[in-house]
């Protein structure tokens, strides 16, 4: 194979730009297919630079350059060098102004990076490095410039013209042309600037700031979406005032606009004072969304607001900072949704995620630390290690700090760094002055990849009523950091008595014994001892509390102290945690041996969790849902899809009929008539029924069968007609099964018309077990609505295939991998980041058999032949195979 592997960046290689841009002037003359870009940069010589040959060098890639001139005179072709992807002005002087007219084609972009077409309108996309395909610039985050923009266009056809800051007034030019003026006065980096052009409509409200400002909050959607607005724009004016109280962040623009595209190759994006959201994050009414959608819609607009502050005010020196913003940012809308619900309910969700998707990734060929040392695409470094442990990490500054501290500390990142681009050094810099704690050896764990392993081991000694435990951390070797050092772990414990009471943790040296509960120990050396005095009796311990670090536990639990745990534990999570553990020992062990019984105490302990009626709901649902395939298959040193997928649904059969009586009441209770309350509780009580059903119609339980079809023919709201229609097609029965695909028709014929609705249709048939998925997923490929230049048609389908159905995915003669490796290369040349996004369960071949491993290497290889490959999928597929 010939071909040049593209360069790689590298953290150790970054330099100061050699120019700065105080001001830009933005002239965009708008048009599906061609669209004028006038640009005036003013430049300066960075005074912090070393200094190079004088030449500017711009960034730049697929735009046809119409007109150049500097300080206001004609450049010849001598005086400047155009290359694919950058442009030289040779000799310019210290201080100048740049003028540029270049041509782009939105319409032919589907890349969805820099401005394209989304239906009727024209949007942009700039991070990472988007808007270098709108203009000459330098396009890196620690440029950091104030803009102006001017948006030309036919008033027919985009009445409506958005882009960063301020309004700043507009005309209608002589050829009838209006032309809209935006002001931005916060200085900042290119990758947050954006445009929208539209016929779109505003859903509107206001917002009064602490220090009393009005703001006009507008959420634009295409006209038929207005009424799905409400939820996205109570969770914004909720987040703004968090930010008030719990940062003292209050909102710096006269306005903050929202829009919803439909063609988006993520959740969201943060460019200020104009967030422009994927529509799955904006649109819902209870009817067309499910609970799930909701939480969602709430999280991602927090998130996105929240980033005006850590993102926007203070951005990113480079992109291997990007855990600076998003970490933090992760971390910031993870309490405000734990303040708005549950908030023990929305921590086993996050460690749920972070336990499904970055603990493989750390373990995998992609594995890079929370900032990364080196990236050939920073597209594919928008990643569960740089957002989810990122946070984790910022989580535990946190509580190392306490809530005052804490919040002293970012008062002191906020005032220190205002305006400016850092590093994730100077955000740690800030927690140790203004937590008065050294942070030294914790710096690691953003240099340092890999999930460090805790093997703990105790014993107890009743003469002297002590307890000793030893901890031993080890991080296993990853790419390109074979030797580790040791971490500075909290560990949170609490010891339990045989009553289930929680018992002081008195540390030998300490004359007094504490309160009883939870104590966090320091783990810093490779190895540590703790003595826990007077102990009367043996403690259970619990261990890692509220999941106080982002590591993986071993301990060895007996099933009796598992029972208990999850029975008594004082700590939420850790019952949680418990059970999980519980049923993944159950369902290993059944894996291993198809004639092991599922385990009366098992039953037991679901039985008295499910006959609780004073636990909250949602996390009683929490407790009882199994562990997902994937999940145990990462548990397995080779993973048994086929035995994993058996066990899985030959519990739940278990589970149904062992405990159908108690099944049914739980159902009973939680039905309502009230379909769309959207109360927190209404979303608990609806998780644990369905949790229910679906265990009863897997046994095959008449009356479970029944219930599911009333509940579908109901359509009292998306959540549950979902939750029913999914039982129904993965019912046992062949009878249930043929109902299911008759409510899978007059969901489609409902739905037809709601794209997001028609999602669910395609990621429901996508991820069903039964044998013929593929064949389906394929005829599904010719299906009128299916597109593969929508990301979240995409995702629903072949997304929704390749990472949501283990099973029929890696069926064993590599059908599945052969469809996703030719998916993969029909994608590459139109999205890129969308191909390289869908490459992920193919990395992880190493861990299957022999016979799936040379299948999926086979389909790597092939790919990595392709000419003209793109970066992102060469450079996941090539570390894939190293
Ligand atoms: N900052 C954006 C992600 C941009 C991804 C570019 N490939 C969304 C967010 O994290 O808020
Ligand atoms: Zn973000």
């Amino acid at each position: 194979m010939y071909r040049t592997t593209p360069p790689v960046t590298r953290l150790s290689d970054y330099q100061p730009p050699e120019f700065l841009i105080d001001d830009v002037s933005l002239r965009l003359e708008l048009d599906a297919e061609q669209t004028a870009v006038d640009a005036e940069l003013s430049l300066r010589r960075n005074p912090a630079a070393t200094r190079g040959n004088g030449d500017l060098r711009l960034d730049g890639e697929h735009l046809a350059l119409e007109a150049i001139s500097l300080n206001g005179r004609a450049l010849t072709p001598a005086e400047y060098q155009l290359e694919d992807d950058h442009l030289l002005v040779h000799r310019v002087p210290d201080r100048c102004r740049l003028q540029t007219r270049v041509r782009i084609n939105p319409a032919e972009n589907t890349a969805l990076e820099g401005l394209y077409v989304s239906g009727g309108m024209l949007c942009t996309q700039c991070e990472a490095e988007g808007f270098r395909r709108i203009t000459y610039f330098l396009d890196r985050p620690d440029v950091m410039a104030r803009f102006r923009v001017s948006l030309v266009a036919d008033p027919a056809r985009y009445p409506v013209l958005l882009s960063n800051g301020n309004p700043a007034g507009e005309e209608t030019l002589a050829d009838g042309r209006r032309c809209v003026h935006w002001e931005d006065p916060f200085p900042k980096p290119s990758y947050l600037f954006a445009i929208v052009a539209g016929d779109l409509v505003a859903v509107e409200d206001r917002f009064t700031t602490a220090s009393g400002r009005a703001i006009p909050l507008c959420i634009y959607v295409e006209p038929g979406n207005e009424d799905k607005c409400d939820h996205a724009m109570r969770s914004l004016i909720k987040a703004m005032r968090w930010d008030e109280e719990r940062y003292g962040r209050e909102y710096d623009l006269d306005v903050f606009n929202i829009v919803a595209v439909s063609h988006f190759n993520m959740g969201a994006m943060e460019n200020k004072g104009l967030n422009v959201f994927n529509a799955k994050y904006i649109l819902a009414r209870p009817e067309t969304a499910t609970d799930a959608d909701f939480a969602g819609i709430e999280g991602v607009v927090a998130h996105e607001y929240f980033h005006n502050w850590t993102g926007n005010r203070i951005t990113c020196r480079d992109w291997f900072q990007l855990s600076l913003k998003e970490g933090l940012t992760v971390y910031r809308d993870q309490e405000f949704s734990a303040d708005m619900g549950s908030r023990g309910v929305k921590r086993i969700e996050d460690v749920r995620l972070l336990r499904a998707r970055q603990f493989p990734e750390d373990s995998g060929p992609m594995a890079h630390p929370v900032r990364p040392d080196s990236y050939i695409e920073i597209n594919n470094f928008y990643t569960a290690t740089v957002y989810e442990k990122g946070a984790e990490v910022v989580r535990m500054q946190a509580n190392l700090l306490g809530p005052e501290r804490f919040r002293k500390a970012t008062d002191l990142y906020f005032e220190r760094f205002d305006g400016q681009a850092v590093t994730t050094d100077d955000f740690v810099a800030c927690m140790e002055e203004g937590g008065g704690i050294d942070l030294t050896q914790f710096r690691r764990w953003y240099s340092q990849a890999g999930t460090p392993q805790l093997d703990c081991e105790d014993d107890y000694d009743a003469a002297t009523g002590t307890y000793r435990l030893e901890v031993r951390q080890h991080t296993p070797s990853t790419p390109g950091q074979p030797e580790k050092q040791p971490l500075h772990i909290p560990l949170a414990l609490g010891l339990v008595d045989a009553e289930g009471r929680d018992m002081p943790v008195q540390l030998a040296g300490e004359s007094q014994p504490p309160a009883p509960g939870t104590r966090i120990l320091a783990l810093r050396q490779p190895v540590e001892r703790f003595e826990i005095l007077g102990c009367a009796t043996r403690p259970v311990p619990s261990l890692l509390r509220g999941f106080s670090a982002p590591v993986q536990l071993c301990y060895p639990y007996t099933e009796e102290q598992l029972s208990f745990l999850m029975a008594h534990d004082s700590d939420g999570f850790n019952r949680w945690d418990a059970a999980q553990t519980l049923a993944q020992r159950v369902l290993l062990a059944m894996v291993d041996d198809a004639t092991t019984a599922v385990p009366a105490s098992f039953l037991d302990a679901f039985r008295e969790a499910l006959q609780d009626e004073t636990a909250d709901p949602a996390l009683l649902a929490e407790v009882l849902t199994l562990p997902s395939e994937g999940y145990l298959g990462e548990q397995m040193t080779v993973v048994d899809v086929d035995g994993i997928h058996r066990v899985r649904q030959a519990l739940a059969a278990a589970i149904g009929s062992g405990l159908a009586a108690e099944l049914q009441a739980v159902y009973a209770r939680t039905r309502s008539e009230e379909g769309f309350d959207l109360s927190h509780a209404a979303m608990g009580r609806r998780a644990l029924g369905n949790l229910c059903l679906a265990y009863l119609v897997r046994a095959g339980d008449a009356q479970g069968l029944e219930q599911a079809q009333r509940q579908f023919d109901g359509q009292a709201n998306m959540t549950d007609v979902i939750a029913a229609l999914r039982t129904l097609l993965e019912a046992p029965d062949a009878e249930t099964a043929a109902a299911g695909e008759q409510a899978l028709a007059g969901f489609y014929e409902r739905w037809a018309d709601e794209p997001l609705v028609l999602d669910k249709w395609f990621a429901l048939q996508a991820q069903s077990s039964r044998p013929d998925t593929l064949a389906r997923v394929e005829r599904l490929l010719e299906h009128p609505a299916f597109s593969l230049t929508n990301p979240n048609r995409v995702r629903a389908l072949i997304g929704a295939f390749a990472s949501g159905n283990p099973v029929r995915f890696h069926a064993a003669d590599g059908g599945g991998y052969r469809f996703l490796g030719d998916r993969i290369l029909e994608l590459d040349p139109l999205n890129p980041q969308i191909a390289s996004r869908l490459l992920y369960p193919m990395t992880r071949w190493r861990r299957y058999d022999a016979g799936r491993q040379q299948q999926m290497r086979a389909q790597l290889e092939r790919i990595l032949e392709v000419e003209g490959l793109s970066n992102d999928v060469y450079e996941v597929v090539s570390k894939s195979l190293e």
